[in-house]
């Protein structure tokens, strides 16, 4: 069987576009998971991303534990930080923070998560993570504590996504921020999905369909919508 990474490039090579669902494990509502879980069962997503900036980890073991259980969709862990482990999800995006200049985020969390994640099977997808500037702060800026990449500077963000795939990165990730105001400019990702070999992850701040469909067209593989889903279990229907 194909790994999730294989899946991923073939989707791309037949141009089918890839959707997740983000799940931040503190903001669920228990009381109302079967139900979220139905929709999630009845919506188009093709992955689910499990983490957040700030998560505990057994809420985090206990949402996948579920995940796994009632969908049949891969299970990719997004992690905040290397306590955001769990050897029952499918996949982990191992990020690196490219935008940034935070050594903790660039390299100081993956030496301390690779010896955890060399204790399970989880498949490990190196993935280039970009910040871009979203006109409010996120989460992910704040955390980090590193200033996203300014949105209008084309050239250093896809001299950025460039250096990610040349130190062999597998996928990049383009990222406006949870709840950003602005969503990664459309030219920007067009610009460097044309100019990059590896597949295109985009997120933050997509709050309807037809900017998912918007992103696709501008070269995005794989579109990740967490805030609008959070807030409505009936984006998806139409
Ligand atoms: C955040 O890209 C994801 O990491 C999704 O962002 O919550 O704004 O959809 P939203």
């Amino acid at each position: 069987t194909l790994t999730i990474h294989q899946q991923i490039l073939g989707a791309k090579k037949n141009g089918q576009k890839l959707l997740a669902i983000l799940l931040d494990p503190d903001k669920i509502v228990w009381e109302n998971l079967d139900y979220l879980l139905l929709k999630i069962n009845q919506s188009p997503a093709t992955h689910i991303f499990v983490g957040g900036s700030i998560v505990q980890s057994t809420i985090l073991e206990d949402l996948i534990t579920q995940l796994k259980q009632k969908t049949n969709l891969p299970v990719i862990i997004f992690p905040g930080d290397p306590s955001q482990i769990s050897p029952q999800a499918d996949a982990i995006l191992f990020l690196s923070l490219l935008s940034g200049r935070n050594p903790d985020y660039l390299i100081e969390y993956q030496v301390q998560a690779a010896p955890i994640l060399k204790k399970t099977k989880l498949e490990v997808i190196s993935t280039g993570y970009i910040l871009i500037e979203s006109g409010n702060e996120t989460a992910v800026a704040r955390v980090s504590k590193t200033e996203p990449l300014n949105r209008e500077n084309f050239d250093l963000a896809l001299a950025t996504a460039q250096a990610g795939e040349m130190l062999g990165n597998k996928l990049i990730y383009l990222e406006a921020g949870s709840g950003a105001k602005k969503a990664v400019p459309l030219e920007m990702i067009s610009l460097i999905a044309q100019n990059i070999e590896i597949p295109v992850i985009v997120g933050g701040g997509i709050v309807d369909l037809h900017g998912i469909k918007k992103a696709y067209k501008a070269g995005a593989d794989l579109v990740v919508i967490g805030t609008a889903f959070e807030n409505d279990s009936h984006f998806f229907d139409s």
